[in-house]
Formats: C-alpha cells, structure tokens, sequence
C-alpha cells in the first residue's frame, strides 16, 4: 500500500522533469555539443554576429569565423580557379595541393545533375590532398539555388546518416564553414565563406556537408593528409 501510493507521483515527477528538460533543450537550440564545435548549437542562434542566417538557420555553429560574403554570380569561374601548385589527376579523380599554404576553393552544388556534390577545379567530390602541416585556406562558395550547403572536414567515415552533425567529429580546429544561403537570384549573388585550420596530422579524412541529409545523399569527400 505505501508503496504503491508513491508510483504515480514519481511517474508524474518523472515525466514532467522530461518535459521542462525537453523544453529548456529545445529552447536553447534543441541540444548541445561536445565534441569540438565549441558553443555552436544545433538549430544554431549564431553568436550575435548577425550575419543574416536567422534564428533557427539549422547547423548554424561559429567558430569565429562565421561571416559569409557574396559574390556575383558571374565570378564563380575565378573564384573557383585553382592557383598555386595543384595536381588534378582526373583519372583517380583528385587534387593534390603542393603548397604549404594552399588556398582549396570549393563549389557546393557545382550544377544541376551534381546539387548533392561539391566541385574542385572541374571534378566532383574530389580526393583532396594536402601536405603535413600545411595551413590550409578553405573557401566555399555556394552555387544552388534553393539548399543551403556547408562543408566540415571530419574524421568519421562514411556512410553518413541523416542527421549527420549528431555523429561526427570535427577533424581539425576550424575545418568547417557554417552552412552558406543559396544563390541570391535577384541581385544575382552567391554566398562565400572561408576558413583557415592547420592539416597538423596525417591521414584519411573526410568533408561533408553537415545540412540534414546532404552528406547521407553523397555530398562528401575524402581529405587526405600526406605524411611529409
Ligand atoms: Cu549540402
């Protein structure tokens, strides 16, 4: 009898813990992470830098560098221009960036039949390499006109899932740009945005668009660290 008298308020008291828990989570960008990005959120609220993403831009995460630019969309071709000593090897369909400080321009959504890919140069997901220790400036632009696309470099494997910023790592401080607006068509403009990160440690890596189920479309690539 006593005891059977406590089960339901402790039912109760449970379930209510879990609503106003929910609640709060849900509140403050649904959950947090841990795992390296920082203070980033998902469902972002960004940091008050009020770079037009909006409350609520899922995915949106800063790490200080979250500030996009845009572009005419006429320039696409010389901002994705590869500069610096590049080895495009269409055959095993990747790219090897020689310099210590190469600068990997890369195109979400490269054109209609390739809208879950990213282009290098003019190969789709692309093999990026890259030398021990090089400082590595990331640049995305992006050329759709209705997703918003973004790229983290990780080091979880495929295959990806649909919620995939759930179940990844980040592969080096500040290998990754918060997802970019699709293609102004008015004022025929495209969204940019960069990072710097150092490729201090080699290996196999991957880069992925983190929107909701873009990576789990293919929407990656491998990212390899040479060891010298
Ligand atoms: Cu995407």
């Amino acid at each position: 009898m006593f005891k059977r008298s406590f089960v339901k308020p402790i039912i109760f008291i449970l379930v209510l813990v879990f609503i106003l828990a929910f609640g709060y989570a849900y509140s403050n960008g649904f959950c947090t992470y841990t795992n390296g990005y920082g203070p980033g959120m998902m469902y972002g609220k960004g940091n008050g830098s009020g770079n037009g993403y909006g409350p609520g831009m899922m995915y949106g995460y800063n790490n200080g560098q979250s500030s996009y630019q845009t572009i005419p969309t006429n320039q696409l071709k010389s901002f994705s221009d590869l500069t610096g000593n590049v080895a495009v090897n269409d055959k095993n369909n990747s790219v090897t960036f020689n310099d210590q400080n190469p600068v990997i321009p890369i195109i979400a959504s490269p054109n209609d039949n390739a809208m879950y890919s990213f282009g290098v140069g003019n190969l789709i997901n692309p093999t990026i390499i890259v030398r021990k220790n090089a400082n590595v400036t990331l640049k995305l632009i992006n050329n759709d006109d209705d997703m918003y696309h973004g790229i983290i470099i990780t080091n979880t494997a495929p295959s990806y899932p649909y919620m995939v910023m759930m179940n990844i790592s980040l592969a080096f401080q500040y290998s990754a740009i918060r997802p970019l607006p699709y293609e102004d068509k008015q004022s025929k403009l495209l969204a940019t945005g960069s990072t710097e990160f150092s490729a201090n440690t080699p290996g196999t890596y991957y880069y992925i668009c983190q929107v909701p189920g873009h990576a789990q479309h293919g929407m990656y690539g491998k990212f390899i660290v040479l060891d010298k």
